[in-house]
């Protein structure tokens, strides 16, 4: 018997997503897996009006211009640097992220970096698992306390870094593109001043190509000998080889970073390197984040399919 087409609206997943939203997504959508190979191949590509894709795998101007029947773009995750927004307007298509719902964990990502990396907590664990206690203790390591932290990008994440940071009593200085009402928070007039102040430096700024490499070689020399900095952003947004370079020869203390200039395969030489923490990209990796942020996806999908208002649009489509 030949195959009923099928009058449920076609989805297409260019990253895959926990079951908890797909099977509730499978209920209502034709899911479609983007083949490995590009859209060429698809056979559906033009019933496809939505796709759900990762903030690292965006949709490019290649597959918005793949799909003809495109109108939104949902992402699932904050960060749209990967959407080709230039290419979705042509198209008239809409994209939506998930932001607020992973405000907290991205912030305390950044917390626990800082952390990690002034306390040495990762060689400690080394230290305490291999008996090398019983003949002595661990070197000292630095404080967090009483530091002088600058953030890079005053954004919702960056005022919630800044938030927690308070609470250690730290002084807070910052950088943002845009002027903020005045605070007890230092404004300062770029990154390299900021960091020339800063003992550890933040970045927590958006990723896309305003903020290619901002955090520059010499901004990260800027932080000087003890200085550590922390990214919780995109990895495009410090300038990685500068960065390696400075840990490769003092010229900063150390990094603690979540996010690589290319993911998940990042420079091998970072791993040679023992004045950094590596994170695999787990900022916003909660189980109650992911839900939230699932939550949302498919929030925004309802609502366009229902012609509704989107719950979170970064661009809406024009009438
Ligand atoms: C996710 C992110 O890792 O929100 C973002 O921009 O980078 C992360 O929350 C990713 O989008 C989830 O797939």
């Amino acid at each position: 018997m030949p195959a009923v087409p099928s009058s449920r609206p076609k989805v297409l997943m260019v990253s895959p997503m926990p079951e908890w939203d797909i099977a509730p997504m499978r209920e209502v959508y034709d899911l479609i897996d983007l083949p490995s190979d590009g859209p060429v191949g698809l056979d559906a590509a033009g019933e496809i009006a939505a796709l759900v894709t990762s903030g690292g795998r965006g949709a490019d101007a290649a597959l918005i211009e793949a799909l003809p029947a495109l109108e939104l773009i949902a992402v699932y995750g904050v960060g749209y640097d990967k959407v080709d927004l230039v290419a979705a307007a042509r198209r008239n298509v809409a994209v939506t992220n998930t932001p607020d719902v992973l405000t907290a964990d991205v912030a305390d990502m950044a917390l626990a970096l800082t952390l990690a990396l002034a306390r040495r907590i990762v060689d400690g664990d080394a230290f305490a698992r291999s008996g090398a206690w019983r003949n002595g203790a661990m070197p000292l390591t630095g404080s967090v306390s009483g530091r002088k932290v600058g953030i890079v990008g005053l954004g919702r994440i960056g005022e919630a870094i800044g938030r927690r940071f308070a609470g250690f009593d730290t002084e807070i200085g910052y950088w943002n593109r845009s002027p903020k009402p005045p605070s007890a928070w230092r404004a300062f007039p770029t990154p390299a001043a900021l960091a020339a102040w800063a003992d550890i430096l933040v970045v927590a700024v958006a990723g896309g190509g305003d903020t290619i490499g901002l955090v520059d070689a010499e901004t990260i020399e800027a932080l000087g000998r003890d200085g550590l900095i922390v990214n919780i952003s995109r990895g495009t947004t410090i300038d990685e080889e500068a960065l390696i370079a400075a840990l490769e020869s003092g010229a900063i203390a150390g990094a603690g970073l979540d996010v690589f200039r290319s993911e998940p395969a990042f420079d091998p030489r970072f791993r040679r390197l023992s004045n950094v923490v590596l994170s695999p990209h787990q900022g916003s990796a909660t189980m109650a984040t992911r839900q939230a942020m699932g939550a949302l996806v498919r929030a925004n999908l309802a609502a366009y399919f229902a012609g509704k208002d989107l719950p979170t649009p970064v661009v809406r489509r024009a009438l």
